[in-house]
């Protein structure tokens, strides 16, 4: 092997608009300059760091593919190409026939990452579906956690605890949204049949995922789909109409399905027909009780309801919906109480530190805090300092 010359695809293989592979070694400079030929003529081993630089990259005579190429560091280089499988396997066949080393990303991460905390923000970054879950996981990669995490080491150091179990109670109450920037909430819409859940749904996501029929029992299974709003990650599901009178066995199992879903769900949208206006929420018992927001649909067809129908939409004409995307957001992911650039925990293995870390704080053992506080950072290899 060429000497210390290795490279990682660090965008998701498969279709996209572009595609990086990072290159790194003593030997990257090198390689570079022998397959990149910048258009002002500049090698790779003069690049400044922190400059991109546009050329062609092709070896051994062949014309080459237009690319960008930026120097991140003295022996790292990231190539910018085409997306898609071709222009990149180019990049990492010419690696190889350097002589140098492809690793797969977990691989990359334990070789190139300062600590177990960095290796876990960038691979959760690699995999953020939107710009807000990406701005947050970045700031984590940067070292918002791990700087916490100091403050809360030198913090106990002092001897100032109270601040420490404040500083700790602040991060277990953020432990939700972190939590929520690679799994979605789960938003689930029940009620009896007919009462408008498939159109609802349909309207909130702005197309047609579920059969919309003014027969009960039309939807049989449960529904999911994965939508994004605020910049937060939201699955919604479509479930069968609860009716106590189903004798078909393909839609009691639906209904049965329904009722697992509305138990593992982080809120549910209870709908109820505004024309009829049957509470059918208060058969639910109370120890039971779901967090739900309580909705009167078909509004169109009804004047002068009840000021007790707090929540009255329409899901054929869109009425109140967009205060109730903008309630559901608020009421989950609370987006204004974390900035870009807050410290947060995104993995359980974060919040089980930090729960370990409190327990033990609370019980004056400031040995086992300070090391659970340290996992977080460094994951389970961390020794116990005493
Ligand atoms: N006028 C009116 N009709 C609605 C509304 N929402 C649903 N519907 C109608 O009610 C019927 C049942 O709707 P659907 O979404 O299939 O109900 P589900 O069984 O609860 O999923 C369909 O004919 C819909 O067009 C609404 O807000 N206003
Ligand atoms: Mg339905």
């Amino acid at each position: 092997m060429t000497q210390d010359l290795y490279a990682s695809l660090r965008t998701r293989p498969g279709r996209s608009a572009i595609a990086t592979v990072e290159v790194r070694g003593v030997g990257a400079a090198a390689f570079v300059s022998s397959c990149f030929h910048s258009a002002s003529g500049i090698s790779a081993s003069k690049m400044i760091v922190g400059r991109v630089y546009f050329g062609k990259w092709g070896s051994r005579g062949s014309p080459g593919e237009e690319l960008v190429v930026a120097r991140t560091d003295q022996a790292v280089f990231e190539v910018h190409c085409h997306g898609g499988n071709l222009a990149p396997s180019q990049v990492l066949d010419n690696v190889i026939d350097a002589g140098g080393e492809i690793l797969a990303t977990t691989d990359w991460l334990d070789r190139t990452s300062k600590h177990r905390l960095a290796a876990e923000a960038e691979a959760a970054l690699a995999n953020a579906a939107t710009d807000t879950a990406a701005a947050h996981l970045l700031a984590q990669s940067r070292g918002a956690l791990e700087q916490w995490v100091d403050q809360c080491l030198s913090l106990v150091s002092t001897g100032e605890l109270a601040a420490v179990r404040q500083a700790i109670d602040a991060m277990l109450a953020r432990v939700s949204q972190g939590m929520h920037l690679l799994q979605p909430y789960k938003v689930v819409v029940a009620g009896p049949p007919n009462v408008g859940k498939s159109l609802l749904i349909n309207r909130l996501l702005g197309y047609e995922r579920s059969i919309v029929f003014d027969q009960p029992g039309t939807t049989r299974d449960v529904l999911k789909t994965i939508t994004a709003w605020a910049g937060w990650l939201f699955e919604l599901t479509d479930t069968a109409g609860v009716r106590p009178d189903a004798t078909d066995p393909i839609e009691q199992v639906g209904i049965d399905k329904a009722r697992d879903s509305i138990d593992r769900a982080d809120l549910v949208l209870a709908v109820a027909d505004a024309t009829s206006l049957e509470e059918w929420w208060t058969d639910w018992p109370t120890e039971h009780r779901p967090r739900c927001i309580e909705l009167w649909n078909k509004c169109d067809l009804c004047h002068d309801l009840p000021s007790t129908c707090q929540y009255q939409v329409s899901a054929k004409t869109g009425l109140g919906l967009e205060e109730l995307v903008a309630n559901i957001v608020d009421t989950l992911a609370a987006p204004d109480s974390v900035v870009v650039g807050d410290p947060l925990p995104f993995l359980p293995r974060h919040q089980r530190h930090l729960e370990r870390a409190r327990q033990f704080l609370v019980a004056n053992g400031l040995v086992s805090c300070t090391h659970e506080l340290r996992l977080i950072v460094n994951g389970d290899d961390c020794e116990i300092s005493t």
